[in-house]
């Protein structure tokens, strides 16, 4: 094997002059700090020389930006419009020098100004606007759009307040508003001038024409101003840039004078305040139905203003056609949250171009797709119709409209019975009549999406089965994948440089290349390096631990990871009881030659979500109890690291050897940490739940550790009705481990607190957690022996990185391109 070069990525890209670059650099970050900054460099902060690092950096984007969208621009190419409520973006930092291949310059040039580009890159804020999967994935998605030149532009809304930080007291979690945009966002362009008009309330008015027909006009009560901010977001290689649009909420007449005059400053700035509220907040989505009157404002107010700024740009662009829209627009739901979009291009169709009903109909339905995310019951959107009628009337009554066309072709198709009507109908009547959003983004879009092979299967069986038979052309695949940029490169370079070293640069531009690495699985040179590489990895996590936890991690123990959002379907809670199980055979069995292991958790739970809360005071009461047993000799430890967001995910992965996915089969729509631990060498101990199943068949069956029911199984168990008396009593380890978490074994001074949790499992285990304890525990053990043999370990974790080719978001992306949006993408 060659020895190792300078083969860090940024390396690859031919740049003219090193030398050059780096003192071009220099003085363009000098000439930022001072004019635009407005620091001398003696006395600048490093907050000072962030800024100035990335608007520097955000020149170099802004050059390629310009000529990207002209070229967008001259040859009318077909846009891809991204609705999403959340863009989970993380720092952008390391991101932008990457993709445009300036990382190493620089770092240089920094240097010879006495400044840390590290340093820098860690003081950036985390920008947290989404929750979880589904923004991380949206964020993935317009990475990959901008490298392979798809034009695409993602619309959101510009949050003052992304995700809530996670504080850790006395094992319990607290939450602390985070203000990301506190010291500026060097990345964003305010736009004062792009302002559009979003109206609420009010009333419709029908207007007879000359020929008879009515036409409606809307007169809301309340109008607010969506104003634009731009972050551009550049591609692998500064080839392409794109843009996401986040919208801010504004009063049109932020201060009333004569109130102010009047003495009355309270009223004066009243309506300013009101109007902002809309974009104050993410909603944590995963903690109620989303019922609330502000929720369903936000997803009008950046839907509404999305279309209206589509539109205005496909008329300045196509000659004020309008008809022509599904040709050169396709416009992507990410799940239900703008699914308002379709009734909103329905009223500016027909209200406000005056398109005939079914003209206008056939134009949405050709332009817009919806991705469904999740089938949890809980978690479909529905809302109420008196709250649609106060709020959007002339919504609710194009929805009413669409679903009695909608009906009415089902009538005529004779494929429906009277008794199925009510199941397909857009109004649910038993609950208070509500709007059913899955079933409007159903038959508003000519594609529906799962987000991986066995949830888009059970699209079909389960939740939309009615309208599969209905339209089986309709629901489509498209497994997610994550961007290797973030996940691969920039989070790992040590692999990446190994990699490259082996493979050859190409790995850089195509993840399908990765498959040539599998040649090295049993390479001793290429063990050695991937080993030490890992080590280095583990070392910085275990520093990390220490500084935020004061407990010490051995980078040679196995570190097993579950880290996601805490939610009692992802069965954190089987983790920590086989945990106390494994704690207990430690103890029984001192002298037995066991595994040293660390079990990392980590992940927000929703504020309100009671049980999800519980079970972190849980896993952090274990963690106080095994970490402080010296009869272990260190042999197991527990952590939970706090306020688990991208940028501790970055540090976490490239560390990680196991990777817990062990869901209830049939819940985890797809998944993406799951790739990103995979494609960093981790072995995943999981469920066939998910993309689970996929990520099996690419690394094979000897290199994943499967257990647990499946999906069927799930489902067969769940009508049997659960016997989980006789389950535990099957089970003594189980019997045990319950009796210690009921009895207040880690939890002394409180012995009554998890009760309630044993109780909750006892009675109807709903996760099937007791059913899946003694597999998962026999596959932890099944883990435990593979770990000693470290040659068959590191062959099955390279073949891990080697397989997860098709998991890159540079692929789906393709597929969505060919398969719903009809655009060109750039070749491999
Ligand atoms: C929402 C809710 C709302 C009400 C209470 C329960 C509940 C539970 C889960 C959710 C998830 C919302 C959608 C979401 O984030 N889905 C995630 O999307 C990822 C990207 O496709 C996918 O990888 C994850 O499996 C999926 O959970």
């Amino acid at each position: 094997m060659a020895a190792p070069t300078d083969i860090s990525p940024a390396a690859y890209i031919p740049l003219p002059q090193q030398d050059e670059e780096i003192t071009t650099l220099r003085r363009a970050l000098v000439a930022k700090l001072t004019y635009a900054v407005g620091k001398d460099p003696i006395t600048a902060s490093e907050h000072d020389w962030f800024m100035a690092t990335a608007l520097t950096v955000r020149d170099r984007i802004v050059d390629r930006w310009f000529p990207s969208t002209r070229a967008i621009y001259q040859e009318k190419r077909k846009r891809v419009y991204y609705l999403s409520l959340e863009f989970l973006i993380g720092r952008l930092l390391a991101d932008s020098l990457n993709n445009l291949g300036i990382t190493n310059q620089m770092r240089d040039a920094l240097r010879e100004l006495g400044v840390s580009l590290e340093r820098l890159e860690a003081i950036e804020p985390d920008a947290a606007l989404g929750n979880g999967g589904l923004g991380r994935l949206a964020a993935c998605y317009m990475e990959s759009m901008a490298s392979l030149a798809v034009a695409a532009h993602g619309y959101g809304i510009r949050y003052d307040h992304g995700l809530f930080r996670q504080t850790i007291n006395d094992g319990w979690q607290g939450e602390v508003p985070e203000n990301w945009l506190a010291s500026g966002n060097p990345w964003e362009f305010e736009r004062p001038e792009v302002l559009v008009s979003i109206g609420f309330g009010g009333t419709v008015e029908a207007v007879e024409q000359a020929d008879g027909q009515d036409t409606y006009a809307w007169h809301p009560a309340e109008t607010v101003e969506a104003q634009a901010y731009d972050t551009p977001v550049v591609g692998w290689r500064g080839r392409h840039v794109n843009t996401l649009r986040l919208w801010s909420a504004r009063a049109p007449d932020p201060l009333k004078l004569d109130a102010f005059n009047r003495g009355d400053h309270v009223a004066a700035l009243a309506s300013q305040a009101q109007a902002a509220m809309i974009t104050q907040v993410l909603y944590p989505s995963d903690e109620t139905p989303a019922g609330e009157e502000l929720r369903l404002r936000q997803e009008y107010f950046f839907s509404s203003a999305a279309l209206q700024d589509i539109i205005r740009r496909h008329m300045r662009q196509h000659d004020g056609e309008i008809r022509s829209l599904a040709e050169h627009v396709a416009i992507q739901l990410n799940d239900t949250h703008p699914a308002i979009a379709i009734p909103e291009l329905m009223r500016l169709l027909v209200d406000v171009h005056q398109l005939p009903w079914d003209e206008a109909w056939d134009i949405a339905v050709a332009t817009f797709s919806y991705t469904n995310h999740t089938l949890l019951p809980e978690a479909l959107e529905h809302w109420p119709v008196a709250l649609m009628e106060r709020l959007l009337p002339r919504h609710m009554q194009i929805i009413y409209l669409i679903n009695a066309k909608h009906l009415e072709r089902l009538k005529a198709s004779g494929r429906v019975s009277d008794e199925q009507m009510g199941e397909v109908s857009l109004i649910e009547e038993s609950h208070g009549r509500q709007v059913r959003m899955g079933w409007l983004s159903f038959v508003g879009s000519h594609k529906v999406n799962g987000v991986s092979a066995l949830h888009t299967d059970l699209m079909k069986t389960t939740v939309f089965s009615a309208f599969h038979k209905i339209y089986p052309d309709r629901i489509v695949n498209k497994t997610n994948g994550v961007t290797f940029r973030r996940w691969l490169m920039e989070a790992n370079p040590g692999l990446t440089d190994l990699m490259v070293d082996v493979v050859g640069p190409k790995i850089l531009h195509d993840a399908e290349t990765l498959g040539e690495f599998a040649a090295f699985a049993d390479d001793a040179g290429v063990h050695e390096r991937f080993w030490a590489v890992r080590k280095e990895r583990k070392a910085a996590l275990a520093a990390l631990t220490w500084e935020k936890l004061h407990i010490r991690l051995d980078p040679e123990a196995m570190f097993d990871v579950q880290i996601k959002r805490q939610h009692e379907y992802k069965r954190q809670l089987l983790n920590i009881l086989q945990t106390i199980a494994l704690y207990d055979q430690m103890r029984a069995q001192p002298h037995r030659n066991w595994t040293p292991q660390v079990k990392i958790f980590a992940g927000k739970a929703a504020a309100s979500y009671h049980n999800a809360k519980l079970i972190i005071k849980l896993i952090n009461d274990v963690a106080r109890t095994v970490n402080a047993d010296p009869t272990l000799h260190g042999l197991l430890k527990v952590v939970f690291l706090p306020n688990y967001n991208v940028s501790l995910a970055e540090q976490i992965i490239p560390a990680s050897d196991l990777s817990e996915q062990i869901s209830t089969a049939g819940m985890e729509a797809s998944g993406t940490g799951n790739m990103k631990l995979a494609l960093n060498g981790a072995l995943t101990i999981g469920t066939l739940d998910g993309a689970n199943v996929e990520i099996k068949e690419h690394v094979g069956d000897d290199n994943i550790f499967i257990f647990g029911l499946t999906a069927a199984e799930v489902q067969a168990s769940r009508a049997e009705g659960l016997k989980t008396a006789e389950i535990v009593a099957g089970s003594p380890m189980l019997q045990q481990v319950l009796d210690q978490v009921r009895s207040g074994v880690f939890s002394p001074d409180q012995p009554d607190l998890y009760k309630p949790l044993v109780d909750g499992l006892m009675d109807h285990d709903h996760f099937l957690v007791l059913t899946d304890f003694d597999a998962y525990c026999a596959r932890q053990a099944d883990v435990r022996d593979r770990w000693r043999d470290k040659t068959g370990w590191m062959r099955s974790a390279i073949l891990n990185t080697s397989h997860m080719g098709f998991f890159s978001s540079d692929r789906a992306i393709r597929e969505y391109a060919e398969d719903i949006w009809n655009v060109p993408v750039t070749k491999r």
